[in-house]
């Protein structure tokens, strides 16, 4: 075998040891629980969920996919001129190894925007996190309207 084949080989060897880590990695790690969304119009609906990474990498979702809806964003709330306020998340949000993150009201939420139907009470809605390079997670969350809010004293909002 030539000096030069040898070396072809190992190349592609090392470009499919860069290609399957990925596939391996998209199903360890991360665990979504408590997922639930809360809808108060027939157009928009928000999702809650913790996200827990418990697998060696550093993960991001970088965005969220659904049928249930004809634009889904990765929203947080920020304090603008002392009024709490929507804004969409830029770049992401970091769910760095050995953490858990959540999303949860007041807070993160992925938001659903012009539903295709309104949703009733229990009916659940399929969504694809996408964590980018730590692969994609479909869950299914229930519309919870009763749900309390956890933490903050009990202060009602979106
Ligand atoms: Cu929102």
């Amino acid at each position: 075998m030539t000096r030069r084949t040898t070396q072809m080989i190992r190349m592609t060897l090392a470009a499919l040891a860069v290609l399957s880590p990925a596939a391996a990695l998209a199903d360890e790690g991360l665990t979504i629980r408590d997922a639930y969304v809360r809808s108060t119009n027939p157009k928009t609906a928000a999702a809650f969920m913790v996200v827990e990474n418990h697998g060696a990498t550093d993960c991001r979702l970088t965005g969220v996919s659904s049928d249930a809806a004809e634009m889904v964003e990765l929203h947080t709330h920020a304090e603008v001129d002392g009024v709490m306020k929507m804004q969409k998340v830029e770049g992401g949000i970091a769910i760095p190894a050995g953490t858990e993150h959540a999303l949860a009201r007041g807070g993160d939420h992925v938001m659903l925007m012009g539903l295709t139907k309104p949703l009733a009470q229990g009916e659940t809605v399929a969504l694809t996190l996408d964590f980018g390079d730590c692969g994609t997670r479909p869950i299914e969350a229930a519309l919870d309207n009763d749900r309390a809010e956890e933490g903050h004293g009990g202060h009602k909002g979106h």
